[in-house]
């Protein structure tokens, strides 16, 4: 099976809910030479943008999209291990979360292996995150990056929320702060104060890369 018919296979697999199947192409793009990545973004994520536009149609329902969640992590759990990992030039310590309210945590874990991958020392707070443990993070973690994370409109504010708790707590020059997630732009980050908005995780990368 060529490449082009894994990707397929994959964005099929998620769109159709298939675990089994996703787990399977996964597999076949390593087998076949199809880098992680592309087997991600090309594939699983594809296939994930389509279930995201029949939601929003109600052509799909909730239990759909959990299969489909559950398929997207049945390959990533394969894929992810494959990304090519860079040297730690300098210690960089992130950490990375969904932020308070939202559970939507798919992004938020391709987003910390790009950075894991590109040599930071992530921790991950997981969803669901109350926001003083951002705020806490310089002192517990040692954070020089906080990632924060929502899919949510009405979760944005935990952003600001975090960002207003490290200004009252002394520690926001101690650290840069980048938020992801599709209702968040970089608009919205220089509004709360944060330093930068990025659109998927390799331009997360490229974006800490230059202020760190
Ligand atoms: C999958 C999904 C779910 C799954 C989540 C499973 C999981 N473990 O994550 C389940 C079924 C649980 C779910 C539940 C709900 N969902 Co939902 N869900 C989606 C869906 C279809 C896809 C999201 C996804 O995983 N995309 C794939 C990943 C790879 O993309 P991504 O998350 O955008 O991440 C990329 C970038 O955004 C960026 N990025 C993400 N995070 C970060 C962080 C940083 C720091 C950076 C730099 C970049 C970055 O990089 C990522 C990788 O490149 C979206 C629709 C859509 N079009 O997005 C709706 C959507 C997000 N859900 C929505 C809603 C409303 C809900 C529910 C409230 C529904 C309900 N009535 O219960 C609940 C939420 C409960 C809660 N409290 O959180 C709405 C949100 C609307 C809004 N703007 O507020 C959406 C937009 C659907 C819609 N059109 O209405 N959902």
């Amino acid at each position: 099976m060529d490449g082009k018919a894994i990707l397929a296979g994959l964005e099929k697999a998620v769109i159709s809910g298939n675990k089994n199947d996703a787990i399977k192409y996964s597999k076949d793009a390593l087998a076949a030479g199809v880098k992680a990545l592309d087997a991600i973004d090309n594939g699983l994520v594809k296939g994930m943008t389509i279930v995201g536009d029949k939601y929003a149609k109600h052509e799909y329902f909730l239990p759909q999209v959990l299969l489909a969640a559950n398929a997207m992590y049945g390959g990533l759990d394969i894929l992810l291990p494959h990304i090519p990992k860079a040297d730690a030039a300098k210690k960089v310590v992130g950490v990375i979360g969904v932020v308070e309210g939202d559970v939507h945590d798919i992004g938020k874990n391709i987003v910390k292996t790009m950075l894991t991958a590109a040599g930071l020392d992530m921790h991950d707070f997981g969803k669901d995150v109350p926001i003083e443990n951002f705020v806490n993070s310089v002192k517990n973690q040692k954070a020089n990056l906080i990632a924060m994370s929502t899919l949510m409109t009405p979760t944005m504010d935990g952003m600001k929320a975090v960002v207003d708790g490290l200004i009252e707590n002394g520690d926001r020059m101690k650290v840069k702060i980048i938020i992801g997630g599709a209702p968040t732009s970089q608009a919205f980050a220089d509004d709360i104060g944060a330093d930068m908005h990025a659109i998927n995780a390799q331009e997360a990368v490229k974006k800490v890369k230059e202020v760190l």
